[in-house]
This record gives structure tokens, C-alpha cells and sequence, in this order.
């Protein structure tokens, strides 16, 4: 099925509709948020209502991303919206904010390939590298304005998403979009010191305790890191800080699963894996309920450390050895 099949009838629905409100996942990333701002920007600058609704506190550096102060935590009272966009969703159940099954008409913009086009509408498209470059499309196909904000909103979206272009996700059509963004200003050196390297103390902090607990598994093809609640409590870091640890195991040479391994509550925890030769990591995290992209994906699971570790090696074990 073409993706863009459907990237006109969004631009029509978007046209023809006044009041929208913007969703995207729970824990949000630089894509998820970059891309809600940059479209809530381009509809608002149209003249049209655009809110953009997280479940905030923003954490690490998405604070810095430009019109993030608009971004509302809890909707006022009251709210009526013609339009519900979620971006970079890769499930219903993953919205933040809202509950996506009583919300109509949901418009699903995202290119995880686990995504089962929950909205009544979808724009998916998995070999995109990010929202942020389908968002680029959609205020194009919509002719909306874009701005220097909106502009430099995507470009976080895509540079974060693409690892500073260097994941396989970064396609000629992924620079191609960077470089019309940086044709209108956009600055990739500043971008990257304000909102991907820029780092507070609590984040080395946090690291150093980190690459204490790193682990290699089955003859160094799985490298792991494990974060605990009392180390981002000691750091005094939040979860965002750690979003790209997982690269210090990844980078390993022969390591072709990373892990990093995050509390996120009592016994509960979140695997991130990343995958440099197969590209599976998604159907893996789908055994524990999770999903993904290919090479990069995740899910969340309860019950203790040691048990989820243990659980979690074995069925990994499994994915190295087919
Ligand atoms: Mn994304």
C-alpha cells in the first residue's frame, strides 16, 4: 500500500476542519514532540486552533525544543476539537493524554512498522525516518504555512530519530528534507547542542553509574545496561536523560543486541533494544508485548529484575540462534 495515498485525504480533513488537538506518545522523544509542534504550528499560523497536549513534564532537552512552552499538560475545561492527530503512536494504547479509542476522528501519523493503523485515518509509513519527515509532507500536501519554527521543529525531529544521520533510517529522502530545512535557516549545530548533546551534571552522573552495571551475554552479542530508580534518584536525573545509553552497548564491535534495562516503577521495567546486524528487535519486544521499529524497539514488563533478566536472555538467546 503507498503511504501517501492517504497524506492528501489528511491534508483535506486538516483544510476543512478548524479545532485540533495534537497527541503524541506517552515518554515522549524529540520526533513526538518536534513533530506535534511543528504541525501545531503550521495549522495555528493558518489561522486555525491548534493545541498540543502531553503528558509533561517535558523531560531532558525537549524543554528546548522552540513553542514547547505551549505545549499544554491538561486540557482547559470545556474542549471541543474537530480533529484528533496522534503522532508518532505506534499504538493506540501508547497516546499520552487521551484515551485514543474514545476519540473521533483520529487522524494516525507514524512510521513505526509495528503500527497497526488504529486511527480512522492513517498516514504510516515505515520507511520514513521519522514523524517529523512525514509531518515536512503533510504541511506541504495541506499547503500550510511553514515557518522558521516549524522548520527547525521537524529538523530536531529527524536528526534526533536518525541519530544525527547515521542510522539506516537515514535515506536520501530523509537528507533531502534536512536540507530544504537547512536551506530555510535551520542550523543542525545548533539543533544538536540545544536539544540532543546538551546535557545537565545529573546525566554523566547518571551514566557513570551506568556503565557500572554493563554485561555482555552469549559470547558478547548482547551487551546490557541496567538503570535502577535509586540511580536516577541519586543522579537527581529523569528517564529522558538516559533515552541514548543504550549506544554505549550498541556500539560494542560483535554486539548485536543492545539493552538497556530502566525501572520505571516498583518491579516494573522497560527494555530498549537496538540491533545492529538483524532486524528483528521488534518481533522480539512483541514477545513481551512490545514493539517497535526493525532495529530499534522496546517494551515494558513486570516482576523483579533478576526474573525479567533472566526471562528476557532466553528468549533473546533464541532470536541470536535462528
Ligand atoms: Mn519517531
Amino acid at each position: 500500500m503507498n503511504p501517501e495515498k492517504n497524506l492528501q485525504s489528511i491534508a483535506d480533513i486538516i483544510n476543512r476542519s478548524e479545532r485540533f488537538l495534537l497527541l503524541t506518545h506517552r515518554d515522549p522523544d524529540a520526533d513526538g514532540i518536534g513533530s506535534m509542534l511543528a504541525l501545531g504550528m503550521a495549522i495555528s499560523e493558518s489561522g486555525k486552533k491548534a493545541v498540543c497536549l502531553a503528558d509533561g513534564p517535558l523531560e531532558g532537552s525537549l524543554g528546548m525544543l522552540r513553542g514547547s512552552e505551549n505545549i499544554v499538560f491538561s486540557e482547559e475545561e470545556g474542549s471541543d476539537y474537530d480533529v484528533f492527530i496522534a503522532l508518532d503512536c505506534s499504538a493506540i494504547e501508547r497516546i499520552a493524554g487521551r484515551d485514543g479509542r474514545s476519540i473521533s476522528p483520529l487522524v494516525n501519523i507514524d512510521h513505526h512498522v509495528t503500527n497497526d493503523h488504529f486511527g480512522h485515518l492513517n498516514y504510516v509509513d515505515a520507511l520514513s525516518s521519522s514523524t517529523g519527515e512525514m509531518v515536512l509532507k503533510l504541511i506541504k500536501a495541506a499547503r500550510l504555512p511553514l515557518g522558521y519554527v516549524t522548520a527547525e521543529n521537524i529538523f530536531a525531529a529527524i536528526q534526533s530519530d536518525t541519530g544525527s544521520f547515521r542510522y539506516t533510517n537515514t535515506t536520501t529522502s530523509s537528507l533531502m528534507a534536512a536540507v530544504e530545512l537547512i536551506e530555510m535557516g535551520v542550523k543542525p549545530w545548533d539543533v544538536a547542542m540545544r536539544v540532543l548533546d546538551g546535557s545537565n551534571v545529573s546525566k554523566l552522573k547518571l551514566l557513570r553509574m551506568g556503565l557500572g552495571t554493563v554485561s555482555f551475554h552469549y559470547k558478547d552479542r548482547i551487551g546490557m545496561m541496567v538503570l535502577t530508580k535509586e540511580m536516577f534518584q541519586k543522579a537527581g536525573a529523569d528517564f529522558r536523560e538516559s533515552e541514548r545509553f543504550v549506544d554505549y552497548p550498541r556500539c560494542v564491535r560483535g554486539v548485536q543486541i543492545a539493552v538497556l534495562v530502566r525501572q520505571t516503577g516498583d518491579n516494573m521495567y522497560k527494555f530498549s533494544l537496538r540491533s545492529n546486524t538483524t532486524d528483528r528487535v521488534a518481533e522480539l519486544a512483541s514477545v513481551f508485548g512490545g514493539g517497535g521499529h526493525a532495529r530499534a524497539a522496546g517494551f515494558e514488563i513486570k516482576g523483579l529484575l533478576d526474573d525479567n533478566l533472566r526471562l528476557f536472555l532466553k528468549e533473546a538467546e533464541r532470536f541470536l540462534n535462528e
